[in-house]
C-alpha cells in the first residue's frame, strides 16, 4: 500500500514535471494591443483590431509552432489609461510585445514602459514624427505627418494654390503637419495668410472657418486626426467655403475611406496626399480590401487598418525569425529592415530610424462605382520621414 502510493506520487510528480516543461514552451507569444475602443477615436481602434483578427484569419495562430494570443484592452485614447494599461499587460500578462496606440500622446505614454521592460512596442497608429526618437524600442507601421505634408506643399503652388491659411488639431501630428506644409509651402514661393490650431478634444470647426473666410486664401490645408474629417468637410460645405473660391486640401486623414463613402458631394475634387487609399490599385490591396469588408459588415479598411495589418505582419515576420522563441532584443531586431509589400504599396522598416518608409500618393476624390474614393494620379517613391532630427 505504502509502496503503490510513493510510485503513483513519483509518476505523478514526473508527470507534473513533463507536463509543466511542455506548458512552459508553449506559453502563448502574447501581444498587447491597446487602442482607442471607445471615445473620439473609437473608429480608430475598431478598424486595427478588424485589421489584426483579418491577419490572424490569413495566416493562422500559430507562428513558427508557437501560439499566438492578441490581448485587446480600449483606452479610450486616454493617455493615462494607455500607460497603466501597458504597465499591466508588462507585469501581469507578461506580453512579448505592446502594440495599437490609436493618439501620438498614448505613444508617448507607453515609450518609458517599453525601454523599462525591453518590451518592442509596434505603433500602428500615431504619426507625430518624434514617436520613434521616444524610445529605442518603437517600431512604427503607421506613417508621419511631416511625410505625407511635403508632397502636398509641392503639388499645389503648381496648381493655381499660391496662398493658404493652415488648420489643425493642436497638438504633435498636428504641429507637424503646419510646420512641414507651411516650410516647404513658403520655400515653394507660396503665402500662408495664417496658421490656426484648433482643439483635439471636441472641435467646434466654425468660428476657424469663419476666419478663413475673410482671409479669402486660394486654399485651407487641413489635418484632423482620423474620425474628424467629416465634421470639417460638412462645416466647409455649410460655410459656403467652396462657394467662395477657396480650395481644400489635407493630408488623407480628412478624406478618411472610414467616413469618406457618407461625406457627399462637398467632398468631390478634394485633393489630399497620403500613404494609403482604399482604391489604391494592385492585386494586394484588392485582396485585402476584399477580405477586409467580408469580414466587417461591408466597412470598408482605412489607412489605420492598413497601419494594423502591418504592424501583425512585422510582429509575426520577427517571431518567425526567432523560430518561435521570441525574447524583446531579438524580436526588436526581427523587426528592423523588413520589406514587403503592404495593401498600400511597397514599404521598409528603416533598421536605423525603426520608422516606415513608403510612397506617398497625390489623390482627388471623385465618384466610382456609385462611391467616393480617394483615387491617385501622383506618386512620390519611397519616402523617409522628413521629420528626424538625427
Ligand atoms: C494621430 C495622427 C492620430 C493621425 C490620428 O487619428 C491620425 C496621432 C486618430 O498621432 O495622434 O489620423
Amino acid at each position: 500500500m505504502h509502496k503503490r502510493t510513493l510510485i503513483q506520487a513519483a509518476a505523478c510528480a514526473a508527470l507534473l514535471a513533463a507536463g509543466g516543461a511542455a506548458f512552459a514552451q508553449q506559453a502563448p507569444f502574447k501581444i498587447g494591443l491597446i487602442l482607442p475602443m471607445t471615445g473620439q477615436q473609437a473608429t480608430t481602434g475598431r478598424q486595427i483590431e478588424a485589421a489584426a483578427r483579418l491577419w490572424i484569419a490569413q495566416n493562422g495562430d500559430t507562428v513558427a509552432g508557437r501560439k499566438v494570443e492578441l490581448v485587446l484592452k480600449d483606452d479610450a485614447s486616454v493617455p493615462d489609461q494607455t500607460r497603466r494599461l501597458a504597465q499591466e499587460l508588462v507585469v501581469n500578462d507578461k506580453v512579448d510585445v505592446l502594440a495599437g496606440m490609436g493618439i501620438t500622446p498614448s505613444a508617448m505614454a507607453v515609450a518609458p514602459i517599453a525601454t523599462q521592460s525591453r518590451t518592442p512596442l509596434v505603433v500602428m497608429a500615431a504619426a507625430t514624427s518624434s514617436i520613434t526618437e521616444a524610445s529605442p524600442w518603437i517600431v512604427r507601421t503607421s506613417f508621419t505627418l511631416p511625410q505625407v505634408s511635403v508632397a502636398l506643399a509641392d503639388w499645389a503652388p503648381k496648381n493655381n494654390i499660391k496662398s493658404v491659411v493652415t488648420l489643425v488639431s493642436d497638438y504633435g501630428p498636428g504641429i507637424d503637419a503646419e510646420r512641414f506644409f507651411s516650410e516647404r509651402f513658403l520655400f515653394n514661393g507660396g503665402k500662408v495668410a495664417d496658421k490656426l490650431r484648433v482643439p483635439l478634444r471636441s472641435p467646434d470647426f466654425a468660428p476657424f472657418l469663419q476666419k478663413v473666410r475673410d482671409l479669402k486664401p486660394d486654399a485651407l490645408f487641413v489635418f484632423v486626426p482620423s474620425g474628424a474629417g467629416a465634421a470639417v468637410m460638412k462645416q466647409f460645405g455649410e460655410r459656403g467655403m467652396d462657394k467662395a473660391g477657396i480650395r481644400l486640401i489635407a493630408t488623407g486623414d480628412v478624406t478618411d475611406d472610414d467616413q469618406l463613402a457618407d461625406m457627399g458631394d462637398v467632398a468631390l475634387g478634394v485633393v489630399t496626399s497620403h500613404h494609403y487609399s482604399a482604391a489604391h490599385p494592385s492585386a494586394a490591396n484588392k485582396k485585402f480590401v476584399e477580405a477586409f469588408q467580408k469580414a466587417n459588415k461591408n466597412l470598408r479598411p482605412n489607412f489605420m487598418a492598413v497601419g494594423g495589418y502591418d504592424g501583425m505582419r512585422v510582429i509575426y515576420e520577427s517571431l518567425k525569425k526567432t523560430g518561435g522563441k521570441g525574447g524583446g532584443q531579438a524580436l526588436l531586431d526581427g523587426m528592423k529592415g523588413q520589406i514587403f509589400e503592404s495593401p498600400r504599396g511597397p514599404v521598409f522598416i528603416d533598421a536605423q530610424t525603426r520608422d516606415i518608409v513608403q510612397n506617398v500618393y497625390l489623390r482627388k476624390v471623385e465618384r466610382k462605382d456609385g462611391q467616393l474614393y480617394n483615387v491617385e494620379f501622383d506618386v512620390l517613391k519611397d519616402v523617409k520621414d522628413p521629420g528626424k532630427t538625427k
